[in-house]
C-alpha cells in the first residue's frame, strides 16, 4: 500500500467534521475536544512534514489546551530547538485541517511536499506528551495513527508540562552537538532544574514557606516530582506548600483555580485558603503561566503578575551583569504586550532605563522579539514568560574572567540562571524558583517586590460575541482597525477616564473578545471595561 494510501485509509478513522473550519491559533488548535480528532491526526502529518523539511530533526508535539475548561482540549507543534512552529507554517497546518476529505487531505500532504520540496521517504521523528485532560488519550490514538500513516519515528513522554516538553525537544535535537541542552528525560529536567537552583541560591536562604496552586492540572504531579529533587528548607532548599493538585477529578481544572483565574478575577483560589501575607503563587493547567500574590489585612488581595516577574527579572538580571562587570556587554530588554501594566512600562522604561518591545498576544511573538536583545526579559501580563540569553550572551557569560571575589559572585549567580531558566518557553516551575531565587537574594518578601513601583488598576473582561472574527486589531493588537468605527468610539470612551486605556481583540484561544481596561482608580477601571465591552457587543450585532 502506498503511503498516500495509508494515509487517507487513516484519515478515514478520523473524518472531518462537517462545516467546521479550523484555524492555528494563538497557541495552536484548541476547542471542545469532541472536535479535535481529526485535527490531530492532521497535525501529525504536518509533523512528518515539518520533520522532514528540517532533515529529519525531532518535532514536539504538545496536546494540551492549557487555561481552557476541561471539556477543551488543543494541540501545537513545538520546532527543533524548543521553540513555537514557525510561523509561516501555521497555513500549512490550517490547510491540512480544514481538507474537505480523506482524499482531499491526501492531495493536501502530497501538494504541500512538493511545493515545500521535502522528500516523503527520508527519515521523519516527533516526541510528543500530553496534560491530564480526559480526552488526552483518545486523541494521542489519532495522533498514532497519524505518525504511523505517514512513518513518523516517535517517542511518547506521555503525561508532562508543556514546558517540559519543549525542554525534551531541545533536549533531542542538540543531544552530542556543542549546544547540548541536557538530558531528554522527565528526570533530566528536574535533575537540571534542581542543580542550578542551588547554584543559584549560593547559599543565600528562601524566606519563609510558599504555597503553590497548580490548578488541578498536570503541574501538579510534576511539581511533587520536582520537590524529590530539591533540598528541603531546612538544608537550604525551599518550604512548599502544594494546593489544588487533583488531577484524579479531571472536571476540577482550572476550575476557581489556577493563574488564568487568579488574574482574571484578581483574588486568590479560594481552595488555597491563603492566610493574610502567606506568599502564594499560581499556575495554570499546563504549567507554562505563573502568577503571584499575597493577601494584606488592611489593603485586601495584592496581585504580582507576569509584568511584575519581569521587572524583578529585569532588575535582578541588569544588576547582576552590573556587578559582573558585563553591564556594557549584555544588553538586557523587555519585551511586553498590549496587557502590560502602565505602571510597569514607565518603571522599565524610567527607573530601570531598559528598552521594551510591545509585541502581538502569544508567545511566539514576544520570544522572537526577545531573542533580539542580548538578555531578552519576556512576560505576559497573564503570566506566561521567560528570560532568554543570546549566544553571544552565555560566551560572554561562560568565558568572562572575573576581576574580584564580588564579580566571581555575581557571575556564578548569571551562570546559574542561565541553567536554571527555561529557555525554549515559558515556565512555571522554572519562573517560580527564580522568583525564589531573586527574592532570596534581595532579602524581599511580597510586600517589598510589591513596592517596586504602583500599577495602574485594571480590568480584562472576556466577552462573547457571534463572530469574534469580525474583530481585527493592529498596532501590537492596541487599535481594533475593524470593524469600522469602533476604534474612535472606544477613544472616544477613553478620553473620559483619568490614565485611561483601553483595547479589544479577539482571543486566539477562545472564541471570545478580551477587553482590557486601565485607569487612575479601580471604578473608573472596572466602567471603562464594562463600557468597552458594551461596545464591543454593540458593533458585534450591527
Ligand atoms: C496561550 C498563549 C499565550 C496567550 C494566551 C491567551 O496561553 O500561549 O501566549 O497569552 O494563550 O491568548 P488569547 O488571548 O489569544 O486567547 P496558554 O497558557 O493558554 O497556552
Amino acid at each position: 500500500m502506498s503511503s498516500m494510501q495509508s494515509i487517507i485509509d487513516g484519515s478515514g478513522k478520523f473524518p472531518k467534521p462537517k462545516d467546521q473550519s479550523f484555524q492555528y491559533g494563538t497557541a495552536g488548535f484548541r476547542m471542545k475536544a469532541s472536535l479535535l480528532d481529526s485535527v490531530v491526526y492532521r497535525v501529525a502529518l504536518l509533523a512528518s512534514l515539518r520533520s522532514r523539511k528540517l532533515n529529519g530533526q525531532t518535532i514536539g508535539v504538545m496536546i494540551t489546551a492549557s487555561h481552557n475548561p476541561p471539556e477543551d482540549n488543543g494541540v501545537k507543534l513545538v520546532d527543533p530547538m524548543g521553540e513555537m512552529l514557525e510561523a509561516s507554517w501555521e497555513t500549512y497546518a490550517t490547510t491540512l485541517a480544514n481538507a474537505a476529505s480523506d482524499e482531499a487531505l491526501g492531495e493536501a500532504y502530497e501538494t504541500l511536499s512538493k511545493d515545500l520540496n521535502i522528500d516523503l521517504s527520508s527519515p521523519a521523528r516527533a516526541v510528543f506528551a500530553r496534560d491530564t485532560r480526559a480526552s488526552g488519550p483518545h486523541l494521542v490514538t489519532a495522533l498514532l495513527e497519524g505518525f504511523n500513516a505517514a512513518g513518523v519515528k516517535h517517542t511518547d513522554y506521555e503525561l508532562l508540562t508543556t514546558p517540559q516538553l519543549h525542554y525534551v525537544t531541545r533536549c533531542v535535537n542538540t543531544k552530542g552537538t556543542p549546544f547540548d541542552y541536557g538530558e531528554p528525560t522527565e528526570q533530566g529536567y528536574y535533575e537540571k532544574t534542581a542543580k542550578a537552583f542551588k547554584a543559584a541560591l549560593g547559599g543565600k536562604k528562601v524566606n519563609g514557606s510558599l504555597t503553590v496552586d497548580c490548578a488541578n492540572g498536570v503541574g501538579g504531579p510534576k511539581l511533587h516530582e520536582l520537590v524529590k529533587y530539591l533540598a528541603p528548607a531546612s538544608d537550604g532548599g525551599i518550604d512548599l506548600r502544594i494546593v489544588n493538585d487533583d488531577v484524579v477529578r479531571p472536571e476540577r481544572l482550572n476550575h476557581q483555580c489556577g493563574a488564568d483565574f487568579v488574574k482574571t478575577g484578581q483574588r486568590a483560589p479560594p481552595a488555597s485558603h491563603a492566610a493574610p501575607l502567606e506568599r502564594c503563587c499560581s499556575l495554570d493547567g499546563d504549567a507554562d503561566r505563573l502568577i503571584y500574590y499575597f493577601i494584606d489585612k488592611e489593603s485586601g488581595f495584592h496581585l504580582l503578575d507576569g509584568d511584575r516577574i519581569a521587572t524583578l527579572a529585569a532588575l535582578f538580571v541588569g544588576d547582576l551583569a552590573r556587578n559582573a562587570g558585563l553591564g556594557e556587554k549584555l544588553k538586557v530588554g523587555v519585551v511586553q504586550t498590549a496587557y502590560a501594566n502602565g505602571g510597569s512600562t514607565s518603571y522599565i522604561t524610567q527607573d530601570l532605563k531598559l528598552p521594551v518591545t510591545c509585541t502581538n498576544t502569544g508567545v511566539k511573538h514576544l520570544h522572537h522579539a526577545a531573542t533580539k536583545f542580548d538578555v531578552g526579559v519576556y512576560f505576559e501580563a497573564n503570566g506566561h514568560g521567560t528570560v532568554v540569553f543570546s549566544e553571544l550572551a552565555l560566551k560572554r557569560i561562560n568565558k568572562y574572567d572575573p576581576k574580584s571575589p564580588a564579580q566571581a559572585s555575581a557571575l556564578d549567580t548569571l551562570k546559574a540562571l542561565t541553567q536554571l531558566i527555561n529557555q525554549t518557553v515559558g515556565d512555571a516551575l522554572s519562573d517560580f524558583l527564580l522568583v525564589e531565587v531573586i527574592l532570596a537574594h534581595k532579602a524581599w518578601g511580597l510586600h517589598e517586590w510589591d513596592l517596586t513601583y504602583s500599577d495602574l488598576p485594571n480590568r480584562l473582561v472576556r466577552v462573547e460575541v457571534p463572530d469574534r472574527n469580525i474583530f481585527k486589531a493592529v498596532d501590537a493588537e492596541r487599535k481594533l482597525e475593524n470593524p469600522p468605527g469602533a476604534q474612535a468610539q472606544i477613544d472616544a470612551l477613553v478620553g473620559k477616564y483619568r490614565s485611561g486605556r483601553s483595547f479589544a481583540r479577539a482571543s486566539g484561544t477562545e472564541d471570545a473578545v478580551r477587553v482590557y481596561a486601565e485607569a487612575a482608580t479601580r471604578g473608573e477601571a472596572d466602567e471603562l471595561a464594562t463600557l468597552v465591552g458594551r461596545l464591543v457587543i454593540d458593533v458585534a450585532s450591527q
